[in-house]
């Protein structure tokens, strides 16, 4: 499947549009956070939660990206979107890492990214700019198709970014949980499987920052079942900007059923090591 860039629209535009409005959510989610910030509403599950700020600084990034680029289509985690008929469709996280920012801890971050073709269809869109801004440490992770993945921090000089990556069994291995228990139950068994064969395994709680730490190295490899497109839509162009391969188990497009993120070589062993552990666990289930 190959998603051309319509006629006249240059990804760095777009990703200048992807880091102003990324870097305005992230101020107001930080400045504007109320003390006595509690969950509004939860999802999937009674751990899957929703603040008053998750939805301002959706509200904020509709209405700006309606502003700065009226005939973009909007799709984002919480609630509102908008169909658009230019070809480019914003995907937006208003906060990756909604339990960290619950909690205070300081791994979250805003992910916008604009995107060809449909998010909702699984392998029908690739995402073309992308911005995940971390408000609290200052990082920016910024990246355009063709145009390399840069991370800044506050005002300091942005660098560009190449990922490296050792052998699996030397590899730092980030991942993530879902919020179901049934799944949880299954990762565990999964990545139980997994220890043994590399570095160490790291959880952050942000896929979007994972994906990001791919590319500049903090990780050498991520892998998470269960992700929306909307977790991995700025940082798959992040990390692919910066040589990483981000694909599902099978190779293709990241799904739901999984994205795995890495340089060349430690991706391909961390793929054909899921494929093996993952023959050997039962299937997932809610038991
Ligand atoms: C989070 C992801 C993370 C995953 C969490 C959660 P949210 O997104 O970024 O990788 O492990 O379960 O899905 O819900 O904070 O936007």
């Amino acid at each position: 499947m190959t998603l051309a860039m319509p006629e006249g629209i240059d990804p760095a535009t777009l990703l200048e549009v992807a880091e102003r409005v990324a870097l305005e959510s992230g101020r107001l989610i930080v400045d504007e956070r109320p003390r006595d910030l509690g969950v509004v509403e939860t999802k999937s599950s009674a751990t899957d939660v929703v603040t008053v700020m998750d939805q301002r600084s959706q509200d904020h990034l509709l209405a700006r990206l309606g502003e700065l680029r009226p005939e973009d289509g909007f799709a984002g985690e919480e609630r509102g979107g908008r169909a658009g008929d230019s070809g480019i469709t914003w995907v937006v996280d208003p906060i990756d890492g909604t339990v960290n920012y619950l909690y205070g801890v300081p791994a979250y971050a805003v992910s916008v990214a604009a995107v060809l073709g449909d998010p909702s269809s699984p392998g029908g869109w690739r995402p073309v700019a992308g911005a995940v801004v971390n408000p609290v440490t200052g990082e920016r992770y910024t990246a355009s198709l063709g145009g390399g993945a840069h991370r800044a921090i506050g005002e300091g000089e942005a660098r560009r970014l190449q990922v490296g990556g050792p052998e699996l069994g030397l590899a730092l291995c980030g991942t993530g949980f879902g919020y179901d228990a049934g799944r949880r139950r299954w990762q565990g068994d999964v990545v139980a499987r997994l220890l043994p064969r590399v570095r160490d395994i790291r959880r952050f709680g942000s896929a979007a920052l994972d994906l990001c730490r791919v590319a500049e190295g903090s990780l050498d490899v991520y892998y998470e079942r269960g992700l929306n497109p909307w977790d991995v839509a700025a940082g798959w162009i992040v990390a692919t900007e910066a040589g990483a391969v981000v694909t599902d188990l099978d190779g293709g497009s990241p799904s739901d059923a999984m994205t795995i993120a890495g340089g060349p070589r430690v991706h391909e062993e961390l793929r054909a090591a899921l494929v093996e552990i993952l023959a050997g666990v039962e299937p997932e289930s809610d038991r």
